[in-house]
């Protein structure tokens, strides 16, 4: 029982827990091939979550700017294949969402441990907003932060939790949005102090 959470938005409460030791081990295999590291940002500030991802490309941000690269530049090697449990559990919650066809091409996947967090801020480095975005938290409970169309309004606070899941399209997809820093006693039977989410977009046009 999908609960809306803003116009488009849905959060799917545990929707992901039984899979949650498959994709954590997931996780792990991609972390071997392309390590979490924290990106710098164009203004020369570390980001405080480490990211890693997988798909035909994946997101990553140097003093340059924000963008989708197809190869990881700590590596020079292509970034590992999305997993085709990812891509079903990603096309499945679309579905039960209310967004049918959803096929992600990437999934950028980010990692936050005590004080991480990310400031608000909108996801436009995407060639086609008419998709969703399926975000997938594991391990320790966070406040996701669901602002507006506009930097100034408060945000909502969202306690998410292990397991859950939330479809953001229509016209949520542009919104304001962010995580309040980790707390100091957060933490997960499976994850300890981390917290993972697993952010499926499609980055490319579909063709
Ligand atoms: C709402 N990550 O990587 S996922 C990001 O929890 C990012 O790691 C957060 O924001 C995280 O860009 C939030 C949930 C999410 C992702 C995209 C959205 C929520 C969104 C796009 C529009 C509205
Ligand atoms: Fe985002």
């Amino acid at each position: 029982q999908p609960i809306a959470i803003a116009p488009g938005a849905w959060l799917l409460k545990g929707y992901a827990t039984e899979h949650a030791p498959e994709l954590l081990s997931l996780i792990n295999s991609i972390a071997d091939q392309s390590p979490f590291r924290q990106h710098l940002t164009p203004g020369g500030h570390r980001m405080s979550s480490a990211q890693t991802g997988c798909g035909t490309a994946s997101w990553v941000s140097d003093r340059r700017g924000y963008r989708y690269d197809r190869l990881d530049p700590e590596t020079g090697q292509p970034w590992p294949a999305l997993p085709d449990s990812f891509t079903r559990l990603a096309s499945q919650a679309a579905a039960d969402a209310g967004y049918a066809d959803f096929l992600p091409d990437v999934c950028l996947i980010n990692r936050y441990t005590t004080g991480s967090r990310m400031g608000l801020h909108q996801d436009k480095d995407e060639a086609d907003f008419s998709a969703p975005i399926v975000s997938v938290s594991l391990g320790a409970d966070m406040t996701f932060l669901f602002g507006g169309q506009q930097r100034q309004a408060r945000p909502d606070r969202w306690l998410l939790k292990h397991g859950d899941v939330v479809v953001w399209g229509g016209p949520s997809r542009l919104h304001f949005h962010g995580v309040a820093p980790l707390g100091k006693r957060a933490s997960h039977p499976l994850t300890g102090a981390m917290r993972y989410n697993l952010t499926f977009r499609r980055a490319f046009r579909n063709t």
